[in-house]
């Protein structure tokens, strides 16, 4: 398989990180740094390119392009590995760590012999950090609240990194005759560990997982735990005759199989993993498929996204699930950046890429020009913006560009851009992008103001939240849905793996107060026009149907719905 840019731009990134912790030059580290950058918006895959054309790529000079053709083949370089050698992976670990980079760590190894996040944390509760050159007592403190928060998260996945340790796995087996289970196939945007169901036997997975993780917890039979990446696996091996029962019970939730059970109690029946027996003979019942046994038990079909026992048992017993919303009813994408501020892609791109995902509409929402934030649009910018635009569209192809910006809502609660600009625009995104701090109170009042505004359509990213990274805003979400609902604003789920924001239990407190759910994939770099597919997942599972939700109206819809 190819290694793709971003995969070649990470390893870059770790190197210049490695670099940097090691101190080496600090050209070299910011040309590599740089590289990374520059790789990861470039279009055409770098694995691929000839050593000429990629010297012709700006920012690539000869050694990095010796570098960059050493990953696109192996998937590393041998300075990489060297450098990894030298330095403790729980070292590294620290990186995740927010507010903390390379050159902190770098001090913080060689001044204080600090190598993992417990020596971190004892040297700031020790107050030894502040004795430091460049240190205070503020980043004590500040080292010490990201370090509660990396533990808060749990080593829990974001969907990108446990699709990574999926696929690291998925050599060992046949295809076809594996899945994965668990929090991962609900939809659940952070995931614990990684649950394996398969047909295949032990005897046959086992000794194809060694070479493949990085540790063998528990080997046996029945089921084998392995570690990946750092995270846990657990794979379990089952009869295909089997595989019904065993799908339902290692899917999930918990709570769902809880209540299974009791359903099934009420009918004289036990479920397990094995299937459903008969308390009057012992009989057991059997199943291959997930649907036969949800029939057996007198249920309609439930897809995984809604196993979390939140009502959906008690509809399928009525057969009177919802019509869920599906990736074929997306007619767009409602947040897309482009290269006027901070994207990599041309209008020109963006109108193709539509086009090839088969979109009636792409939104372009390019930032408003604020301080504090690079590349924004002013009023002169944007109105240049939009002649681009008509030129696009002229073009006659069959994605239409909507003019739109994503504007900061300012502290004071006003926004980026004036009224009168704003009014110009197809559709208006409003989002908060700086003083994340602030108390409870003024922060809901600030984004209530932008609900109010009649030019701003839809809230983006409305709790501000980094999966792993960065905790929601202080804010009162219940109050926004009121009014956003009194206003006929939309709410935004951010469908970027990272964010996934609105999650879950507020799309649906939102859906169900009839506030529309807009999803977009906050696009920069042409990779992640897909993760719509992250979007629509955590709107099923906020059991969204294709009418609640903003993007799946035609462009004419759309427009009217705007005005
Ligand atoms: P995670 O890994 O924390 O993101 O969440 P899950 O849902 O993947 O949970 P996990 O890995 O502990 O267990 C996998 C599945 O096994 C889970 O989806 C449902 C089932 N399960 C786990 N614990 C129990 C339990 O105590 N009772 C029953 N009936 N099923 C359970
Ligand atoms: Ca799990
Ligand atoms: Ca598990
Ligand atoms: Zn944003």
């Amino acid at each position: 398989m190819e290694v793709s840019n971003r995969e070649v731009a990470r390893k870059l990134l770790l190197l210049s990180e490695l670099q940097e912790i090691t101190g080496d030059n600090v050209f070299k580290i910011r040309a590599f740094y740089r590289a990374a950058d520059i790789i990861d918006r470039l279009n055409n895959p770098v694995a691929l390119m000839s050593d000429e054309d990629l010297r012709l790529v700006p920012g690539i000079g000869p050694a990095i392009a010796k570098k960059v053709r050493e990953i696109g083949k192996t998937g590393t370089c041998n300075e990489l590995e060297e450098l990894r050698a030298k330095v403790p992976p729980s070292l590294v670990e620290l990186l995740n760590l927010e507010g903390v980079g390379p050159k902190t760590i770098a001090v913080l190894w060689k001044k204080l012999n600090v190598q993992c996040i417990g020596d971190l944390e004892k040297a700031a509760a020790g107050h030894r950090i502040r004795s430091l050159k460049g240190f205070g007592e503020k980043k004590e403190q500040g080292f010490l609240r990201s370090i509660a928060l990396y533990r808060a998260a749990g080593g829990r996945m974001d969907r990108v990194e446990a699709e990574s340790v999926i696929n690291n796995l998925s050599g060992a087996f046949t295809p076809g005759t594996w899945v994965v289970a668990g929090s991962y196939r609900r939809g659940k945007s952070s995931i614990g560990d990684i649950d394996i169901v398969t047909t295949e036997s032990a005897s046959v997975i086992n000794p194809k997982l060694k070479n493949r993780v990085d540790e063998v917890i528990d080997e046996g039979e029945r089921r084998t735990s392995v570690r990946v990446r750092g995270h846990r696996v657990d794979i379990r091996f089952t009869h295909e005759r089997q595989l019904g029962s065993m799908l339902i019970y290692l899917t999930g939730s918990k709570e769902f199989n809880i209540r299974l059970r009791e359903i099934a109690i009420e009918s004289g029946r036990k479920v397990n993993e094995y299937g459903v027996q008969e308390r009057a003979d012992g009989k057991i019942h059997e199943f291959s498929n997930e649907q036969d046994m949800f029939a057996f038990l007198g249920l309609q079909n439930i897809i995984p996204e809604l196993r979390e026992n939140q009502g959906e048992i008690e509809l399928a017993r009525n057969y009177q699930l919802p019509q869920l919303v599906g990736l074929t009813d997306i007619r767009g994408d409602l947040h897309v950046h482009s290269d006027w501020s901070d994207g990599s892609l041309t209008l020109e791109q963006l109108a193709m890429n539509g086009e090839t995902l088969g979109y009636d509409y792409i939104l372009c929402s390019d930032h408003s020009a604020t301080l504090g934030i690079t590349h924004g649009l002013d009023e002169e910018k944007l109105q240049r913006q939009s002649h681009e635009i008509e030129r696009v569209n002229r073009m006659g192809g069959t994605c239409t560009l909507l003019h739109g910006t994503e504007v900061d809502i300012l502290v004071n609660g006003s926004l980026g851009l004036q009224d009168h600009a704003l009014s110009e625009l197809d559709l208006v995104i409003a989002s908060v992008h700086t003083s994340l701090k602030e108390d409870r109170d003024s922060m809901t009042r600030r984004v209530i103001m932008a609900v109010e505004n009649e030019n701003v359509d839809i809230i983006g990213h409305p709790t501000g939240r980094l999966l792993g990274k960065r905790p929601p805003f202080e804010i009162d979400l219940s109050r926004i849905i009121d009014r956003a609902k009194e206003t006929g604003t939309s709410l935004e789920c951010n469908a970027s793996p990272w964010r996934l924001d609105l999650d879950d239990t507020d799309i649906r407190h939102s859906k169900e107060l009839g506030v529309p759910i807009s999803i977009g994939t906050d696009t920069h770099h042409e990779d992640d026009f897909s993760h719509m597919r992250y979007g629509v997942t955590i709107a099923q599972r906020g059991w969204c149907s294709a009418k609640d939700i903003l993007n799946s109206l035609t462009l004419q819809e759309l427009l009217d719905w705007a005005s």
